[in-house]
C-alpha cells in the first residue's frame, strides 16, 4: 500500500483514506495506492461495503497539476492508468461509497463518479473545472457526468467550469445523500444500508443521455456560449465535444473520444499557459523578503475618501467582504449621488440574481456616509480615491495623519503618483502604501499593491492578504510611474494611436487586437476609460518627453475637440444612447489630415503588424519593470494584465505569450521597429541578456527567486 494511501476497517466497512496534502491531488502514488485497496476489499470476505474519503481538508482536488509539464515534456510516463482504474472500482464486488468533504474537482469528482455512491457534506462542492486549465475531463468525467447529472448540466460543468455545492448536486443525482454531522459516521452508516445490494455503476446507467432531438439544442447554445465567453479557447470546445460523444457512442467508445481531445488539449500551448497562470496566480502571493508569519494588521472596519465612481467601488468591495465602510466626500451633492450609485449597483446586481435582496440590503447598510474625518478615528485602514492630483492627495494624507490612530494603514488608490511623495505628507510612511483598485472596483480582481519606500513588511503583508479576503488577486508592484499596468499599458496604447496615424483604420486596429484575445481592442478601450484621462497625464508630463521623439497627434486632437470618448458621447468611435461604438468616417479623415500635417508616411498596415506592434510594445517595457525591479517575477506581470486589462488567458500573459513565441524571434521584430521607427523601440536590455544566453522569462523568474 502506498504511504498516500491507507486501508483500515470498521467490521464489515472498509475505510479507504488518501492522505496527500494539501489537496489529495491524484499525484503518483495516489491511483497505485486506491488500486492496492480494492483489490484487498475484493478479496475480503468478511468486508460488506467500502468508503473513500479524503485525510484533512478536502476530498481529492484533481489530478496532480504540477505533473502535466511533466508528462508533456516527457520528462514522466505519461499519466497514470487512472481510467482503468476506475473501471475497476466500478466492478468492485462491493459497493464503494465516495464521501466528500470539501473539493471533489476535476480527476477528483472522475474517482467519485465511479464509486458506486457518493454522499457529501452540506459544503462540499464538485466541478469539472478543467477548461480553466485549458484541458477537459480526462478520466471519464464527460461520459459518467451526463449519465448522473444528465447532458444539458453536465455540458455546462464541463464546458464553463464552474462548481456547484452539495445541495444541487444532490438534487442533479450527482451525491446520494447530504450528511449532517461527521462525515465517515454518516458514510458508514450509508454503507451499512446499501450492503449487500445490487451497486449501480455509473457507465451503465444511460436514461439521462436524452434524446438526439432535445441534445441538439443544448449543445448549440453551448457552443454559442463557448464562442461569446470562451474566445479563441479550444477546451470548451473539445468538453462539448465529448459531452456530445456520450450521448451518440457506447461508453467505451466515447472514453476513447474523451481521451483524444483530452491529449490534443493537454499538449497545446494554450493549457501550458493556463496551467502557467494558476501557478502564477498563488506565486504572486509569496514576496520573497516578507515572511509568511509576518504579522498581520486586523482590519475590521475601514475608511473610503472620495465618493465617486472609484470610492463608491471601493467602498462596495469592502461591504460585499462583510466589512463597515465610512464613505467620506466633501460635500453632500457628491456623497448623495455616490450613494445613489452604489444603491443602483446593488440593485442591478439583485436584478440580475447576483445577489439577494438581503444580501444587498446587508451589504448597502454596511456604507455609512460621512461628511467629516470624525468616523475615521477609530477604522483600521483608510483608503484614499480622491482625484488624482498630488496637492490633494497630500492634503488628504496630512489630515489623515492628524486624525487616524496609530497603526491604521494609510493607503492611496493613485494610478500613476508617486506613493513616496504622498507618504512625506504623513509623520508615518511606514503605514502608507499604494492600492492601486482597477474600474468598476467592486467587479474588477486585480489590486497592485504599491510597495512605497518605507512602506512596513506587516503594512504590506496584510494588503495582500487583504486582496484575498475581497476576492481579488493583488499584486505587488514598486513604486514607478504608472507601476506595472499603467506603464506598459502606455507605450501598448501609443503604438496603436501610431498605427491608426501611419494609415491604419480604427476598426482594423480594434480587431487584430480582439482577434488576438483581448477583451476589447485598445482604441475602444481608450473610448471606454476617457481619452482625457491620458490626455492629462500627458500634459502633466509634457516636460519630461525628449526632443524630437515621436508622439502620438491625434488622441490629444482629439481631446482638444471634447471627444474624450464613451461620456461624451464621441471619441474613436460615435456612441448611440445605448453607449454602442459606431464607426465615426470624421475621425478617419482627420487622422489622415494631421498625419499628413505631421508628415507621417501612410502606408498599408497588416493585421500582424497590428497585433505584434501593441503586444511587443507591452513585452518590451514588461522587460525594463522587470529588470529595474518593480515587478518581482514575469509571472507578476502575467497576472496584472490577466486581470486588469483583459489579455487572453489562454495565451498566459504578455511575458509568457513572449516565452511561447520564443524571445529570439520577439527581440528580431523589435530592432525591425526600431529600424523603422526610432529609438522608442529599442529593445529592453534583459530581452537582449535573455536572447543571448538562450533564456526565457520564466527562467528569469527561476533565478530571480532562487536568489532571494
Ligand atoms: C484534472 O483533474 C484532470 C483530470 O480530468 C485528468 C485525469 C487523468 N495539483 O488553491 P490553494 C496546490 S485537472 C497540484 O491555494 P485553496 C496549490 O498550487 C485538475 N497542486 O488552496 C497550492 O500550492 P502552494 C482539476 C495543487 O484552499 C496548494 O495546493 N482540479 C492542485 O484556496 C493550495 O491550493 C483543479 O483544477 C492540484 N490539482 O483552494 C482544482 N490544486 O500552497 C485546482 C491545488 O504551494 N485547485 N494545488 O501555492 C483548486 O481549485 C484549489 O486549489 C482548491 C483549494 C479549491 C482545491
Amino acid at each position: 500500500m502506498s504511504e498516500l494511501v491507507q486501508l483500515t476497517k470498521d467490521n464489515d466497512i472498509a475505510i479507504i483514506t488518501i492522505n496527500n496534502p494539501p489537496v489529495n491531488a491524484l499525484s503518483p502514488g495516489v491511483p497505485e495506492g486506491i488500486s492496492d485497496a480494492i483489490e484487498q476489499i475484493d478479496k475480503d470476505p468478511n468486508v460488506r461495503a467500502a468508503i473513500l474519503i479524503g485525510g484533512g481538508r478536502t476530498f481529492v482536488a484533481g489530478a496532480d497539476i504540477k505533473e502535466f509539464g511533466k508528462i508533456t515534456s516527457g520528462q514522466t510516463r505519461r499519466g497514470v492508468a487512472f481510467l482503468p482504474l476506475l473501471l475497476r472500482i466500478e466492478d468492485c464486488s462491493k459497493p464503494v461509497i465516495m464521501a466528500i468533504h470539501g473539493t471533489a474537482f476535476g480527476g477528483g469528482l472522475e474517482l467519485a463518479m465511479a464509486g458506486h455512491y457518493r454522499v457529501g457534506s452540506p459544503t462540499a462542492q464538485v466541478g469539472q473545472p478543467e477548461v480553466k486549465l485549458g484541458i477537459i475531463p480526462g478520466a471519464a468525467g464527460t461520459q459518467r457526468l451526463p449519465r448522473l447529472a444528465g447532458v444539458l448540466k453536465a455540458v455546462e460543468m464541463c464546458a464553463v467550469g464552474n462548481p456547484i455545492k452539495a445541495d444541487e448536486a444532490l438534487k442533479l443525482g450527482i451525491i446520494d445523500r447530504i450528511i449532517e454531522g461527521d462525515l465517515l459516521t454518516g458514510a458508514m452508516a450509508f454503507a451499512r444500508e446499501v450492503a449487500g445490494k445490487p451497486a449501480p455503476k455509473t457507465r451503465e446507467r444511460n436514461e439521462k443521455l436524452g434524446t438526439p432531438e432535445r441534445n441538439a439544442g443544448i449543445f448549440a447554445a453551448a457552443r454559442e456560449l463557448a464562442d461569446k465567453k470562451q474566445r479563441g479557447m479550444m477546451a470548451p470546445v473539445a468538453a462539448i465535444d465529448a459531452v456530445e460523444a456520450a450521448t451518440h457512442l457506447s461508453f467505451e467508445e466515447g472514453c476513447q473520444a474523451e481521451q483524444k481531445l483530452f491529449t490534443d488539449c493537454l499538449f497545446s500551448d494554450q493549457s501550458k499557459s493556463m496551467i502557467h497562470v494558476f501557478f502564477g496566480e498563488r506565486e504572486v502571493s509569496k514576496i520573497p523578503d516578507i515572511p509568511k508569519d509576518t504579522p498581520l494588521i486586523a482590519v475590521n472596519s475601514v475608511g473610503v475618501v472620495g465618493a465617486g465612481t472609484m470610492g463608491g467601488g471601493i467602498a462596495m468591495s469592502f461591504a460585499n467582504a462583510g466589512i463597515p465602510v465610512a464613505l467620506k466626500d466633501a460635500d453632500q451633492a457628491a456623497l448623495d449621488r455616490g450613494l445613489a450609485t452604489i444603491r443602483k449597483n446593488y440593485a442591478n446586481s439583485v436584478k440580475r440574481g447576483r445577489f439577494t435582496q438581503q444580501f444587498a440590503d446587508e451589504r448597502m447598510a454596511l456604507i455609512k456616509p460621512t461628511l467629516t474625518y470624525d468616523d475615521f478615528q477609530s477604522v483600521d485602514m483608510v483608503i484614499e480615491a480622491v482625484f488624482e492630483g498630488m496637492e490633494l492627495k497630500k492634503q488628504v494624507f496630512g489630515e489623515l495623519d492628524r486624525v487616524c490612530k496609530a497603526g491604521a494603514i494609510l493607503a492611496s488608490n493613485t494610478s500613476t503618483l508617486n506613493v513616496d511623495e504622498i507618504a512625506s505628507a504623513t509623520s508615518r510612511p511606514e503605514s502608507v502604501i499604494g492600492t492601486h483598485f482597477f474600474s468598476p472596483a467592486n467587479v474588477m480582481r486585480l489590486l497592485e499593491v504599491v510597495r512605497g519606500r518605507a512602506s512596513g513588511k506587516n503594512v504590506i503583508a496584510t494588503c495582500m492578504g487583504l486582496s484575498k479576503k475581497l476576492g481579488k488577486v493583488g499584486v505587488l508592484v514598486g513604486n514607478c510611474r504608472g507601476f506595472v499596468g499603467n506603464r506598459m499599458f502606455g507605450p501598448y496604447r501609443r503604438e496603436a494611436q501610431f498605427l491608426v496615424e501611419e494609415g491604419a483604420s480604427v476598426e482594423a486596429v480594434d480587431k487584430a487586437l480582439y482577434d488576438f484575445g483581448m477583451a476589447m481592442g485598445p482604441l475602444a478601450t481608450g473610448d471606454l476609460a476617457g481619452l482625457d484621462v491620458g490626455w492629462r497625464i500627458r500634459k502633466e508630463y509634457r516636460h519630461l518627453e525628449k526632443p524630437g521623439e515621436r508622439q502620438p497627434l491625434a488622441e490629444d486632437r482629439l481631446c482638444e475637440m471634447g471627444r474624450y470618448g464613451q461620456k461624451t458621447g464621441a471619441g474613436w468611435y460615435k456612441y448611440d444612447e445605448n453607449r454602442r461604438p459606431i464607426l465615426d468616417a470624421e475621425v478617419a479623415d482627420m487622422v489622415r489630415k494631421w498625419a499628413s500635417e505631421a508628415g507621417v508616411e501612410q502606408r498599408q498596415v497588416s493585421p500582424e503588424e497590428i497585433a505584434d506592434r501593441c503586444i511587443y510594445a507591452l513585452v518590451n517595457e514588461g522587460a525594463r519593470i522587470l529588470e529595474e525591479g518593480y515587478a518581482l517575477r514575469s509571472v507578476d506581470i502575467d497576472i496584472i494584465y490577466l486581470n486588469g486589462y483583459g489579455f487572453p488567458v489562454h495565451r498566459g500573459g504578455p511575458m509568457w505569450y513572449a516565452d511561447t513565441v520564443g524571445l529570439p524571434k520577439v527581440l528580431e521584430r523589435i530592432r525591425e521597429f526600431q529600424k523603422h521607427h526610432g529609438e522608442l523601440w529599442a529593445p529592453a536590455p534583459l530581452l537582449v541578456q535573455l536572447v543571448e544566453q538562450g533564456k526565457t522569462f520564466a527562467d528569469f523568474d527561476k533565478k530571480h527567486l532562487a536568489a532571494s
